[in-house]
């Protein structure tokens, strides 16, 4: 890896760490950005030995959604078609973020705008520094949120706090977004990543087939019925009871000793 990648990306304890990292543009997306961040999503997935994953950001700011140098309109000759970023770009790493059954932890190290500010809310558990500002500043240039925010904001906040972020773009800062149900914590600036990397090892350390299952389990939820979801929790809970960690879990309870999870079918 050399030094002038978009995307650094270290794993070490079962806990791969992503890292945006065009700090000089607050690390704005470009096409190299979406395409590294998708990739290694993939390798995350793909990857048995990664048992849980961080996203976050270098330097002061998580990420200033799309890089709006490489849209500007007096170098176009015709109106864009943002319907073909969403696609080619966005769209891949929310379902990626999404799909991926394990844990992700979003580490919001400072401002999130745009893009930027929906991508923690496609993770699973989210981490504020204190500093940190949550922007949806796509009503600034005549945009709407994108990467799955008209989604996530009405359900996590209500239609009426979601309208408002929407419409005024104006910050929201971590405390009230923790207060309001967006995130799940504020923590001290300087106490972030340790924070985040101790909360991914311990989550690396679970039984990540029933993790993953979990996350699929609460996701599906917003998609159909009570009846049809216990339906769904019964297969998934089959699928859960058939796992060595399952077993392990329930020897070490009766053995009163700390389980071994191996994170494996
Ligand atoms: C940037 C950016 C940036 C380039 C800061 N690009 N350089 C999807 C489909 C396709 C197209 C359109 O978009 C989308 C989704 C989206 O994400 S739309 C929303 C795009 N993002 C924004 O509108 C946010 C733009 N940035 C800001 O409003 C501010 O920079 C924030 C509030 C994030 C931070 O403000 P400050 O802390 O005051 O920092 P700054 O504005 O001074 O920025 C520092 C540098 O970073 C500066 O460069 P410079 O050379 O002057 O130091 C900025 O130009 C650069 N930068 N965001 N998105």
């Amino acid at each position: 890896m050399t030094a002038d990648m978009p995307l650094r990306v270290e794993t070490a304890d079962g806990v791969c760490r992503l890292t945006l990292s065009r700090p000089e543009k607050l690390n704005a997306i470009n096409a190299a950005l979406g395409a590294a961040l998708a990739d290694a999503l993939d390798d995350c997935a793909a990857d048995a030995g990664i048992r849980a994953v961080i996203l976050t950001g270098a330097g002061r700011a998580f990420c200033a959604g799309q890089d709006l140098d490489d849209r500007d309109p007096s170098r176009m000759t015709g109106p864009p078609d943002l319907g073909a970023t969403i696609e080619q770009v966005y769209s891949p790493i929310v379902r990626r973020l999404r799909n991926l059954e394990k844990p992700v932890i979003c580490a919001v190290n400072g401002v999130a705008a745009g893009a930027g500010a929906n991508l923690p809310l496609a993770c699973d558990i989210v981490l504020a520094a204190r500093s940190a500002r949550f922007i949806q500043a796509f009503a600034k240039i005549g945009l709407i949120p994108d990467s799955g925010g008209t989604w996530m904001l009405p359900k996590l906040l209500g239609e009426a706090r979601a309208k408002a972020l929407a419409m005024t773009a104006e910050p929201l800062d971590a405390e009230t977004a923790v207060q309001w149900g967006l995130i799940w914590k504020a923590v001290a600036d300087d106490a972030l990543m340790e924070e985040a990397m101790a909360l991914a090892t311990r989550l690396a350390q679970g039984p990540t087939i029933g993790l993953g299952l979990t996350k699929r389990a609460i996701q599906a939820a917003a998609d159909q019925p009570f009846d049809a979801h216990l339906d769904l929790e019964r297969n998934l809970q089959r699928d859960a009871g058939r796992t060595p960690d399952y077993a392990e879990g329930v020897s070490a309870f009766l053995e009163k000793r700390a389980p071994l999870f191996r994170g494996v079918r």
